[in-house]
């Protein structure tokens, strides 16, 4: 067993027990939302996986331990900290461990410490991609390499179009990862439900989910398998007003010579300042959409 891994005793049981569990992310909550909503939301995730039969595993790294599965108390600290905490991605995890420092996990270190502990299903908002001007800047999220390597399906809510989306699709092709549209042909654009770009496949239930992912690990086919989860219709919101406030931010990045990791968080809050509340109340709603999918899926596999 791994030194620096640490699973709580409650999802160690259910891992055990063969009951059904689901990774969340944390970059989402020291990153993605402002303090006290981040806490609030992060624990109304994990109360939607329990109301529909699952285990959570809230993923972080706290004093250089690669938790599965954080205490209420761990994730109002992760919250508070906020966006002092790092953010890691797979390269930082042999810096942060070596001194004992917390990170924010993003959907890589998160798909990475999963299937460490042997978990199989993961819920988030968003997943990084290949970003606008890649071919200049050759900003391409580690996400990418993560689910071209790493067994974990991950359950999200499509990819905003800070991306290019187009080009993300084709970097998942390249890196044999099924794209799959849950109840949809169509790439989900997070906020909106439509994005122009078709998907692989669409499935229409939990069971064929964990069934194709199955298919995939019994095969030995490396790597995760991506679920793209429309945001409901009644959270959508104006592609108009969306599109203008993701222009909006992008100019504003440019403009303040912002590159690395920094891009994502800069654009996921210009964006939230840019729609007021609205887009905040969208991206809550959307994650609890996709943590009832992933305890449903997380129950079929067999
Ligand atoms: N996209 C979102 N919300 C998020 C992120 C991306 O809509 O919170 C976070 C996730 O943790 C994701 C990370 O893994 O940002 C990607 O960062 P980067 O582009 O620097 O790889
Ligand atoms: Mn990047």
């Amino acid at each position: 067993m791994n030194p620096y891994l640490e699973i709580s005793p409650e999802v160690q049981e259910a891992l055990k027990a063969g009951k059904p569990v689901v990774a969340l992310e944390s970059t989402i909550i020291s990153h993605g939302m402002p303090y006290p909503q981040n806490v609030e939301t992060a624990m109304r995730v994990e109360q939607t996986i329990r109301d529909n039969g699952a285990i959570p595993a809230t993923i972080a790294i706290i004093g250089g331990k690669l938790k599965a599965g954080c205490s209420p108390d761990e994730i109002e600290y992760l919250g508070k900290k906020g966006q002092a905490v790092i953010k890691a991605s797979r390269r930082d995890l042999p810096v942060l461990i070596a001194r004992k420092e917390d990170g924010a996990t993003t959907v890589t270190t998160t798909m990475i410490i999963a299937a460490m502990a042997g978990i199989k299903v993961f819920a988030t908002g968003g997943i990084g991609g290949v970003h606008r001007g890649a071919q200049q800047t050759f900003d391409i999220s580690a996400d990418l390499e993560e689910l071209a390597q790493t067994p974990v399906m991950v359950i999200c809510a499509g990819a905003k179009s800070i991306l290019d989306l187009g080009l993300t699709l084709e970097y998942l092709e390249t890196k044999g990862v099924p794209v799959i549209g849950y109840g949809t042909d169509e790439l989900p654009a997070f906020y909106t439900r439509h994005s122009g770009f078709g998907v692989d496949y669409r499935i229409d239930s939990p069971e064929e989910l964990a069934a194709a992912f199955q298919a995939k690990i019994a095969c030995g086919l490396k790597g995760g398998m991506l679920v793209t989860n429309p945001i409901p219709e009644q959270y959508s919101m104006p592609k108009e007003t969306i599109d203008a406030a993701i222009e909006q931010a992008l100019r504003e990045m440019e403009a303040a010579g912002i590159h690395g990791k920094q891009c994502t968080p800069f654009l996921l809050a210009k964006v939230k300042d840019l729609t007021g509340g609205d887009s905040l109340d969208a991206n809550i709603q959307l994650v609890l959409n996709n943590a009832r999918l992933a305890a449903l899926t997380a129950a079929c596999f067999k």
